[in-house]
């Protein structure tokens, strides 16, 4: 073949090559930008609706992200090829698919969590958290070193040095400006990544030590008579929960003590009551073992509640026939959800006190949430401090916002 004629086809495959990565850079800078806006707990509470927005343009941007690499996968044996005798290029475009195509199929399975089950969705979540945390960062390295512009600041240093005339041989380590350059770039960007990593890691680490700042007050200087934890409670029946909680507001979370402390039940009911703190604590519980699932992806499994059965408490204050829905408030004055009275009345549903034996943090929504354990958690109202019966169906918080009103898990 007339070696004109290859160069020629070798340039327009460079090029195809070229216009690929700079799509899927800029879809993934996007990617990158909208997922961190999504696991910011600030966007959670300063603008819940836009979130909404933010995760199904995410999506969207995700399902398009995996156009560049269908269109690539035909080239992909020309550029090993291209690339035969470079081992490192090698590695890198092999580490650089695996971070891709692992970031792709884990958003799939979050995605289509419903499908597949909160088993798989914690374990995609991982992986996504995990991809992001440490292969983002490796693939903006891996863009901005690639980039055009990169390699005129590489040239530019280069002749510069060699207008100041130094004399270059492989000894001298001011040569390797290139190299230096490059490693400049990792570390800033490392620099920039790591206190997300960290965030992030901080619940892996298993250090709870830390306390929240949230929570001005120790729960036992908050909180006064304490609960005594029932046995089956302290120690906790199953051993304890494992995985982690995320915490979640969409207010500054608020601060309560005994002091400002009151739970009610009103509506259509046929005794209004009325509890403050002491009179609560009074009030006879149980213990449950169960799990909690998030919608996001993530679960903690085995979390020993003690607390009053739903159906006990309102049992008690009796439902009048005119009620069709138990609507609950949350003391941060803004989050609310509803349950229908068949729903209500289901035997593992609970106003929980504690956790694992011990008072529910406030940042787990204590002293008292709701616990609904086979629905998604944005059921679960932290902070609970009113249930009322009413006639006409309420659309909770995030159900107003795009959540699906069908909160079941499919367990
Ligand atoms: N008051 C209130 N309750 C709430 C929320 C919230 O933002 N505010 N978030 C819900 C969602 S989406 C989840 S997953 C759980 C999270 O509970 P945690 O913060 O204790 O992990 O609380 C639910 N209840
Ligand atoms: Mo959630």
């Amino acid at each position: 073949m007339d070696k004109s004629v290859f160069y020629q086809i070798q340039k327009k495959f460079g090029q195809k090559l070229k216009q690929l990565h700079h799509w899927n850079a800029i879809l993934f800078t996007f990617l990158a930008f909208t997922g961190l806006v999504l696991v910011s707990s600030d966007f959670r509470q300063w603008l819940p609706q836009v979130r909404i927005w933010v995760k199904d343009i995410h999506i969207w941007a995700g399902f398009v992200s995996i156009l560049p690499l269908i269109l690539y996968g035909p080239k992909m044996v020309r550029h090993l090829q291209t690339l035969r005798k470079r081992k490192i290029n090698r590695q890198n475009l092999y580490l650089v698919l695996f971070i891709l195509l692992s970031l792709i199929l884990s958003g799939l399975v979050l995605t289509y969590h419903r499908s597949f089950g909160p088993g798989f969705s914690s374990f995609a979540l991982i992986i996504h958290d995990i991809m992001t945390w440490g292969g983002v960062p490796y693939l903006i390295y891996h863009s901005i070193t690639r980039s055009l512009w990169f390699k005129k600041l590489e040239k530019r240093r280069l002749q510069k040095l060699q207008e100041k005339r130094m004399v270059i041989d492989k000894g001298n380590p001011i040569l390797n400006r290139r190299t230096l350059l490059r490693r400049g770039t990792g570390t800033a960007i490392a620099l920039i990544f790591t206190p997300f990593i960290y965030q992030w890691l901080k619940p892996y680490l298993g250090s709870t030590t830390t306390t929240s700042p949230s929570s001005p007050l120790p729960l036992t200087e908050a909180f006064s008579p304490l609960p005594t934890p029932a046995p089956r409670s302290k120690p906790p029946v199953g051993g304890g929960r494992s995985g982690n909680f995320r915490y979640y507001t969409v207010t500054t979370m608020p601060e309560i003590s005994d002091k400002n402390f009151s739970f009610k039940i009103d509506g259509l009911v046929d005794k209004p009551q009325s509890w403050n703190w002491k009179q609560f604590v009074d009030l006879n519980r149980e213990v449950q073992v169960s799990n909690f699932h998030c919608v996001t992806g993530w679960s903690v499994y085995d979390v020993t509640w003690e607390g009053l059965k739903l159906k006990d408490l309102l049992n008690r204050t009796g439902v009048k026939n005119e009620a069709k829905y138990v609507k609950f408030y949350s003391q941060d004055g803004v989050y609310t959800d509803t349950l229908t009275i068949e729903q209500a009345m289901g035997d593992d549903i609970m106003v929980a006190m504690l956790i694992d034996g011990e008072l529910i943090e406030c940042r787990n929504g204590g002293p008292v949430r709701l616990i609904v354990p086979q629905m998604y958690a944005y059921k679960s109202v932290k902070w609970l401090n009113r249930i009322e019966l009413i006639e006409n169906e309420h659309v909770g918080y995030w159900e107003k916002r795009g959540y699906d009103k069908n909160a079941w898990v499919n367990l």
